[in-house]
């Protein structure tokens, strides 16, 4: 059957077979306030990193201005991005957390 079609491509699946779900990052912004060790803390404890992992992805939005924490279907990265914003909020600090779709 006849699943898709854009720029003139038509892309046909089996029956029985189904489409895998949209997929969303989750994107931390980097701000002049937020504590780095929050930011680590929040990282490891949302999204489950290591210590390591957490501190550079926290330099990475440092230095870049912002960057990808992890990839995950919609509802479970609307969650993530809720507990962020929720934990930001808690403790008084502007960090600010988004999510967009992967291309
Ligand atoms: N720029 C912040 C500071 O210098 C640290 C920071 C990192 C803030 C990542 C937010 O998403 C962020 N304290």
């Amino acid at each position: 059957i006849q699943v898709e079609r854009a720029h003139d491509t038509v892309t046909e699946r089996k029956p029985g077979k189904v489409a895998p779900p949209p997929m969303y990052q989750v994107v931390l912004l980097n701000d002049d306030y937020t504590p780095m060790d929050f930011v680590v803390i929040v990282v490891q404890h949302v999204f489950g990193k290591s210590l390591e992992e957490a501190s550079r992805i926290m330099l990475r939005v440092h230095h870049e201005g912002r960057g990808v924490v992890g990839v995950y279907t919609r509802d479970i990265a609307a969650t993530r991005v809720e507990s962020v914003i929720q934990l930001a909020r808690m403790n008084q600090h502007p960090l600010q957390c988004i999510m967009e779709p992967v291309p």
